[in-house]
């Protein structure tokens, strides 16, 4: 694989209840991404941003789904994209963007090859039409790739992933149908009380035993993971998440451990942010997890 990650924006927040994460991938270009990456001695290579579909404000279709035909056209031609950088010889670094678009990144990333995926997410990610509270596809997307109910019969989700390969990290609000999904499903589940008493390397390096061993892994990176005071700028907060120190512990663990195939950023808010403080920090993370080395 060459030294170079291509850059894949995908500016949508169809997925989410808040408007706002759209501008995630401006936001996190503009706090340094590209000069972040050249101090890690890769190169760069900006793709640009994915088309949305415009659609009506007020008409997200399907209650308990919305937005989603929106939704499946933005998430096939990333699909393609990451797709297509991976055949290149290039990783992807894919910038959301509400948490739907994981949908698009995992199905490209999965296309020739054999992964495993590393979720850190304040949420589980976990529902399907028939469980969610909200209707939003974001909360949905994990259950979109492992082809849960309804998820099932839609092509353009679909990954073969076995559950056996995906570990959830640090999650600390799961829906009832999450809790049932993790238990049916045998998804490995590292809950944020487990980091707590067990320290954040030690659970990292479990999730890692689960996820890697095939051709990579993929590393999906929500920012509400973090604590709300390290990470304000995300949609949908969840108080006592990681600290700016442990989410760095874990992720430098995913780069000495791991072979990260393609890496995705997403729920950045920068309506809802501080300056610009949680886009900076998605950076930083994403340096940590691409072999920054602080000697
Ligand atoms: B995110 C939620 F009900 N579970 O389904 C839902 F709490 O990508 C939140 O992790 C989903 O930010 C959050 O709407 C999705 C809710
Ligand atoms: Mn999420
Ligand atoms: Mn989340
Ligand atoms: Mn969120």
């Amino acid at each position: 694989m060459s030294d170079t990650i291509r850059i894949l924006g995908a500016p949508t927040d169809y997925g989410a209840s808040r408007r706002g994460v759209d501008m995630g991938p401006s936001a996190i270009r503009y706090a340094g991404l590209a000069a972040t990456l050249s101090t890690l001695g890769v190169d760069p290579l900006d793709a640009g941003d994915l088309s949305v579909p415009p659609v009506e404000a007020d008409d997200p279709g399907r209650a308990d789904a919305k937005y989603l035909p929106a939704i499946e056209s933005v998430c096939t031609e990333l699909a393609d994209r990451v797709a297509d950088a991976l055949a290149d010889g290039d990783r992807p670094l894919v910038l959301g963007g509400d948490h739907s678009v994981a949908i698009g990144s995992v199905v490209g990333s999965t296309r020739d090859a054999d992964i495993g995926v590393l979720w850190f997410d304040a949420h589980g990610d976990l529902n399907t039409p028939a469980t969610t509270p909200s209707g939003n596809v974001h909360g949905m997307a994990l259950a979109a790739l492992l082809g849960h109910g309804e998820f099932a019969s839609m092509s353009w989700t679909g990954t073969g992933i076995d559950p056996e390969n995906v570990a959830l990290v640090g999650v600390r609000d799961l829906d009832p149908g999450e809790r049932e999904a993790i238990r049916d499903h045998g998804i490995t589940t590292f809950s944020i009380s487990e980091i707590d008493r067990r320290g954040v390397t030690s659970v990292v390096e479990d999730a890692l035993d689960v996820v890697t061993g095939r051709d990579g892994v993929h590393v999906s990176l929500d920012l509400d993971w973090i604590d709300p005071t390290e990470a304000p700028g995300v949609g949908t907060p969840v108080r006592g998440g990681v600290t700016y120190r442990e989410a760095h512990a874990a992720l430098e663990r995913v780069a000495d451990e791991a072979t990260v195939r393609s890496l995705e950023l997403v729920e950045v808010n920068p309506i809802l942010d501080d300056h610009n403080r949680t886009a900076e920090l998605a950076i930083e993370l994403a340096a940590s997890a691409l072999g920054k080395q602080i000697l």
